[in-house]
């Protein structure tokens, strides 16, 4: 049976975007918290990144400006190692199941991360779209962004622009450097038809990997917290190493192996992975203020 209805469905296809409520439930929502709480908590007696993933590269991330006082963790790479609920909820959830019913019925796991913008820090996303960073041989992928929080107007909210995923594919390079996000002319553009995504922590923004996304500062007293999961059609085969690498990359979390690989036609320059924690430093190179 489908856990998401045929307008709901048909609302992904058509914007390339769906909020969707109840993506996970209250136990594993307060569990899910309750490791991120303790790992806002530790972040407090550290100054600079610190942990390590698969590939070398810090798991915690921390805003420039961070601080005991203030603490500005803005990225946990791959919590899905660290972390039995965040796992649980990646392999097995109510939100594994909606994406199932947009990219299935065989689904695998690609990569994970929380991306989080604690009050009074001054994280925002420059407009970009996933398949870029993470081209495979077919666009069939989905980025998950479960809220931990409620996400409104004024914490930070994810921006979109629906119907982007139907468009071309924008470049993230400019004058010979991969800056990850989309050329400012195009992306104010984008942010004056941009859609906001708001609803109650517990929900899950369902993302095509091609859609145009941004997200501006948090400048209200809630924190931001998404825990971002990204899956493929289990037929769509990575061209590039995983800019977030995680032992569970190629999990099945739906259907069967069948080991087929499926391709369209597209062309993209392809992209550079940060040499640093996340590309939220290879976005910096041309913050804007
Ligand atoms: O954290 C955000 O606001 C945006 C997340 C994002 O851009 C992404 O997952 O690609």
């Amino acid at each position: 049976m489908s856990a998401l209805t045929e307008d709901q469905k048909r609302f992904f296809w058509e914007n390339g975007y769906l909020m969707a409520p109840g993506a996970v439930t209250p136990s594993e929502l307060a569990a899910l918290r309750r490791d991120f709480d303790a790992w806002v908590a530790e972040s407090r007696s550290r100054a600079e990144n610190y942990g390590q993933i698969l590939d070398g590269r810090p798991r915690f991330d921390l805003e420039p400006g961070h601080s005991a006082a203030q603490p500005a963790l803005r990225r946990v790479n791959s919590p899905v190692e660290v972390s039995q609920s965040f796992y649980d909820v990646m392999a097995a959830s109510r939100m594994t199941d909606f994406v199932a019913d947009l990219i299935g019925p065989n689904v695998k796991f690609h990569h994970s991360k929380i991306n989080s913008k604690l009050p009074g820090a001054a994280t925002k996303v420059k407009w970009h779209q996933d398949f870029p960073f993470t081209p495979h041989t077919n666009d069939d992928l989905v980025t998950a962004l479960l809220l931990l929080d409620d996400m409104t107007e004024e914490n930070g909210a994810l921006e979109v622009l629906a119907g982007s995923h139907r468009g071309e594919l924008h470049t993230l390079w400019h004058d010979g450097v991969f800056t990850g996000s989309i050329d400012e002319a195009t992306a104010d553009d984008m942010q004056r038809r941009s859609a906001l995504c708001l609803g109650p922590a517990g929900s899950v923004c369902l993302m095509h990997t091609r859609l145009a996304h941004g997200s501006k500062p948090n400048l209200s007293k809630i924190p931001r917290t998404l825990f971002i999961c990204v899956y493929s059609a289990e037929d769509a085969v990575p061209l590039v190493p995983n800019p977030v690498p995680s032992k569970h990359e190629g999990l099945v979390v739906r259907g069967e192996r069948t080991g087929r690989v499926r391709s369209k036609d597209f062309t993209l320059k392809l992209p550079q992975k940060p040499a640093q924690a996340s590309f939220f430093s290879q976005q910096a190179a041309t913050y804007d203020g």
